[in-house]
């Protein structure tokens, strides 16, 4: 059985996954919008992954005997801005989900769930990846500067994203 205090947190962080979901998802709608098709791929398999978190943790508390308290998800801005503003804002909103998911590991530290801190190995890891994506990205993005040429062919690329 999980303590209360750790299905509150895990509970928050499907919220927050939920809520990265959603983002990535209006930055995907934008990119459409820009005629950036190969973004807006990147940004709806992110969207897809993103669920896939959150349903990871949700099973997870289901599995451990804890409540899933859905929370409700804020609407998430409709302009991101430049192709480079809107990697700056994954890489930011990124970093701030390693931040959330340390807090989760840490409490599990506290609350002596060797079960959970094993399970939220896996998150560790993820976010590794997912800051290192949006990075590499980002830092391309800025490399090209304002070659439309060089943009279309990143924009190629994200699109081939599995
Ligand atoms: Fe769920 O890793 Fe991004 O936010």
């Amino acid at each position: 059985m999980i303590s209360n205090k750790l299905q509150d947190a895990i509970n928050n962080q499907i919220q927050a996954e939920m809520d990265s979901a959603y983002i990535y998802l209006a930055m995907s709608v934008y990119s459409e919008g820009k005629n950036l098709r190969g973004f807006a791929h990147w940004l709806k398999t992110q969207y897809n992954e993103e669920m896939g978190h959150a349903f990871k943790l949700l099973n997870y508390l289901t599995e451990r005997g804890g409540t899933v308290k859905l929370q409700a998800i804020a609407a998430p801005p409709v302009e991101f801005g430049t192709p480079v503003e809107v990697f700056e804002k994954v890489l930011a909103h990124e970093i701030h989900i390693t931040s959330l998911i340390t807090k989760l590991y840490e409490l599990a530290i506290e609350e002596k769930d060797y079960a959970a801190q094993i399970f939220l190995q896996w998150f560790i890891e993820e976010q590794v990846e997912e800051e290192g994506n949006a990075s590499t990205i980002l830092e391309r993005l800025k490399m090209v500067g304002n070659s439309n040429g060089s943009l279309l062919y990143i924009d190629k690329e994200l699109g081939k994203r599995a």
